[in-house]
């Protein structure tokens, strides 16, 4: 989801900066000193330059969380420290302040030494811009566990009308997201389910809508849950317009009628904001009707009929009727 910079470690970070200053050999001058003395000071700065602009890009580049929409800040929260994860970025932030002016404190100080000082000197400033690299190592390890963790995050977008599909496994929700959006629905990692969630899009009078199914999540009794679940969760009710929920009348998936609409129940709990449109889905085996309408994801029957009560949910949800 996120494009983050991939994140140096202390060592590598010193590696880099060194290994530059390393190929400047040569700089100009009137006389044997002053490019002696610019050499130095050309190492030093390329070194200092380095270290500073590389840290500041970690700082800039990651996402603020403070303006992340609330779908990801919720997920954010489960995967990384959000605490842990501003105190990395402010000691990396303090350090490329350090290095910079380290840097510019060992120039002013080369520019004004005598030939023989000049390899102390400069040895001087890179052995305090090492340390205060070290310094920030552990801060360092933290930004590359969290940028692992942020990478994961699937590719929802937040301002695009969601439609979350809900019922037991069996019931037809891949089925239903496969048969109303344009294309393979992608299956996009989820840190929570080992499946992942599929993510389908389809298009009405010139508008796009996103539709996903979360297996693993709403496919089972809300009492079940950890507390990552549990979090996982409330962030879907985050960005869930509507919940479609299916059931499964002929219970060829396995759950009674009964199971299944306490399965409603509890999902209806956890998303009380959310407007809920519930089908049966499997309208061409037999089964007790219940006065829902009635759809085949397998056959298509029903199909346009079910969404667009969706999209009426969906239209009255938004402030002032009008659409969003
Ligand atoms: N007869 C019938 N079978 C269906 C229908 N929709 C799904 N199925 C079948 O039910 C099984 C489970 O479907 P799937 O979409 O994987 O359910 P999910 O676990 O809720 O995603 C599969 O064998 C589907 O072919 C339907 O409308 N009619
Ligand atoms: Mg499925």
């Amino acid at each position: 989801m996120f494009e983050l910079p991939t994140v140096l470690r202390a060592d590598e970070l010193l590696d880099k900066a060194f290994g530059r200053a390393g190929k400047a050999t040569t700089a100009k001058g009137k006389d044997r000193a002053t490019r002696s003395r610019n050499l130095a000071v050309a190492k030093v700065q390329i070194a200092g330059q380095t270290i500073g602009s590389t840290l500041r890009s970690y700082v800039k580049g990651f996402p603020s969380l403070d303006r992340l929409p609330p779908f990801y800040a919720e997920l954010i929260d489960v995967l990384v420290d959000r605490g842990r994860l501003k105190k990395h970025l402010g000691a990396v932030d303090w350090a490329a302040d350090r290095a910079e002016a380290v840097t510019r404190e060992a120039v002013r100080k080369i520019g004004r030494s005598e030939l023989g000082e000049l390899l102390t000197l400069r040895k001087a400033a890179f052995g305090r811009l090492a340390s205060l690299v070290d310094q920030v190592s552990g801060d360092l390890d933290g930004l590359v566990e969290a940028r692992k963790a942020l990478r994961r995050l699937p590719n929802i977008d937040p301002n695009v009308p969601t439609i979350v599909v809900a019922g037991y496994p069996n019931v037809g929700k891949s089925a239903f997201v496969r048969a109303v959006s344009t294309g393979r629905p992608r299956v996009a990692e989820y840190p929570f389910t080992t499946k992942g969630v599929s993510l389908g899009h389809f298009e009405r009078d010139g508008r796009r809508y996103q539709i996903i199914d979360t297996p693993g999540l709403l496919d089972r009794p809300m009492e079940k849950r950890n507390r990552i679940e549990r979090q996982a969760i409330a962030a879907l009710a985050h960005l869930a317009d509507v919940v479609l929920f299916l059931l499964d009348p002929s219970e060829t998936c396995g759950y009674t009628i009964d199971e299944q609409t306490r399965l409603l129940a509890s999902v209806q709990d956890v998303f009380r904001d959310v407007a809920f449109v519930v089908v049966e889905n499997k309208a061409d085996l037999d089964g007790p009707a219940s006065g829902h309408p009635r759809i085949s994801a397998v056959r298509g029957d029903g199909l346009n009929e079910a969404l667009d009560r969706v999209l009426e949910r969906l239209t009255s949800r938004a402030p002032g009727g009008a659409p969003r």
